[in-house]
């Protein structure tokens, strides 16, 4: 192995996983009742009416995960707390129980060398707070998640050092406040869905959408109040990415545009402090209503940025004519992973670090999440021959090697999954995992990406 395809000297090489997906023991110890267990058990909202009651049971099993992530050279693990186990229902009256769940597991990850990144918010919302105030609709939530979130801080800040607070603003809030189809190429869309699963009105869902980074902004000030000196937090959005078509100034200048425009009631704001003139726009400038206080709030700054990479948004070439971009539509016949959404770019992973630099000056970034689905099964010599993933992983961890090489400042890397585990409305049916999971054994078999990544973590480089 050449020396030009290794990452900067302490690099992470991570894997990660959420809360619902994963852990199961949905009612036990004390726990609160969320909004994905309300969503999952009403029949009809799931593939297969699948649910997140048991999942891969990793609440119980969670000392062999930690040792078969140790296996594979994992230097870091993305969790999330399921905030009605903290907080069952949803503020007052800590539930120590749940605490001592993510205390345990955080132990048994610093013994074997792994260091934990937690996220604190990956949709599942304690259902209490979406009874009372309508979820996301309301400011009191966000003041919610702000005391959650600092309380974790101070009670697992001597040995968490790393927060996310929320995960994937774009995902909850277009899935789960609206009805929505969006475009998957060659002129096909899909339905998205996922808890609460309401249908609001434009102007409400700009609401949600500022009180969600309002959450994030008034849990960064929680975190810094609760945790130790030194504790780090930044966000973990799915980032929109615009790709330039040709690797010229006028196309570059074009997709950051773009990409600018089309993060702007997320990314944009926390990294800006202000809403682009045109999302303002949008809907006559009445939506949403905020004050210049919460916009510094939403602003707070942040010790690097995080982003989930998947596809791209969409290709880009420069006009004349103002935004000074026009999209490009994805062909029908442009190459996908499994699901029907993932459209297959590699190159997306070198334009959106890239993109958090030269828009917004990030000098650290984490890659939170990026993995692909496949149709994984185990073959008669009880292996998993996930060569499509193998590829996948390669085409990416290559890009992203060319974007450190070029002095984009990343500092790690998280593959979505750990395991195969619940997909959100896609059940069981899509396997993102490292590890392959049996639904009914609930047995573990590491797949050939694993043996991929464990090199790859081991050499630091591209393999
Ligand atoms: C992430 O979401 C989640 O954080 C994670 O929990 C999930 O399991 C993982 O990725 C794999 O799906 O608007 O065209 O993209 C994934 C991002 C966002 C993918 C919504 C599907 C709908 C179609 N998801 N998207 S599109």
């Amino acid at each position: 192995m050449t020396a030009d395809r290794t990452f900067p000297d302490g690099f992470h090489w991570g894997v990660a996983t959420a809360s619902y997906q994963v852990e199961g023991a949905w009612d036990e110890d004390g726990k609160g009742v969320s909004i994905w267990d309300t969503y999952a058990h009403t029949p009809g909202n799931i593939r297969n009416d699948d649910t997140g009651d048991v999942a891969n049971d990793h609440y119980h099993r969670y000392r062999e995960d930690v040792a078969l992530m140790r296996s594979i050279n994992a230097t870091a693990y993305r969790f999330s707390i399921a905030w009605p186990r903290i907080f069952p229902d949803g503020a007052g009256e800590p539930n120590v129980k749940g605490l001592d769940f993510y205390s345990r597991l955080v132990d048994e990850l610093l013994a074997a060398g792994i260091e934990p990144f937690a996220t604190l918010y990956h949709w599942d919302l304690p259902q209490a707070l979406q009874d009372r105030y309508g979820g996301w609709l309301s400011r009191d939530t966000a003041q919610a998640f702000a005391g959650y979130a600092g309380f974790v801080a101070e009670r697992l800040g001597d040995r968490v050092g790393h927060y996310f607070t929320i995960n994937e603003f774009t995902s909850f809030v277009e899935g789960g406040y609206q009805v929505i189809e969006v475009p998957v190429g060659g002129g096909k869309a899909m339905r998205l869905g996922g808890a609460p699963g309401l249908d609001l009105p434009p102007a409400e869902l700009k609401q949600v959408r500022h009180h969600a980074v309002l959450g994030h902004g008034l849990a960064v000030q929680a975190i810094r109040a609760g945790g130790p000196a030194g504790t780090k937090v930044g966000f973990a959005e799915n980032m929109a990415v615009a790709v330039p078509v040709i690797d010229t100034p006028d196309h570059v200048r074009a997709a950051e545009a773009a990409t600018r425009a089309a993060n702007a009631g997320f990314i944009t704001v926390m990294l800006e402090g202000r809403y682009p003139d045109e999302y303002l726009a949008e809907a006559g400038g009445t939506t949403p209503t905020f004050t210049d206080d919460e916009l510094r709030t939403i602003a707070s700054p942040l010790d690097f940025v995080g982003i989930n990479v998947y596809k791209p948004r969409c290709y880009v070439e420069p006009v004349d004519e103002p935004p000074g971009y026009r999209e490009v539509p994805i062909n029908a016949s442009h190459p996908k992973m499994q699901s029907s959404w993932h459209v297959l770019d590699p190159e997306v992973m070198y334009w959106a670090p890239r993109h958090l630099q030269s828009i917004w000056g990030a000098t650290s970034i984490y890659i939170t999440e990026n993995g692909c689905s496949a149709s994984d099964v185990v073959a008669e010599d009880g292996r998993v021959y996930d060569s499509d993933r193998v590829m996948f992983l390669r085409a990416f961890l290559g890009q992203l090697q060319r974007a450190t090489s070029e002095g984009v400042p990343v500092d790690g890397y998280f593959l979505w999954s750990a395991q195969d585990n619940f997909e959100w409305i896609e059940g069981y049916g899509n396997r993102f995992g490292l590890i392959y999971v049996d639904f009914d054994t609930l047995d573990r078999t590491p797949k050939l990406s694993a043996g991929w990544f464990r090199e790859a973590a081991r050499r630091n480089a591209v393999v």
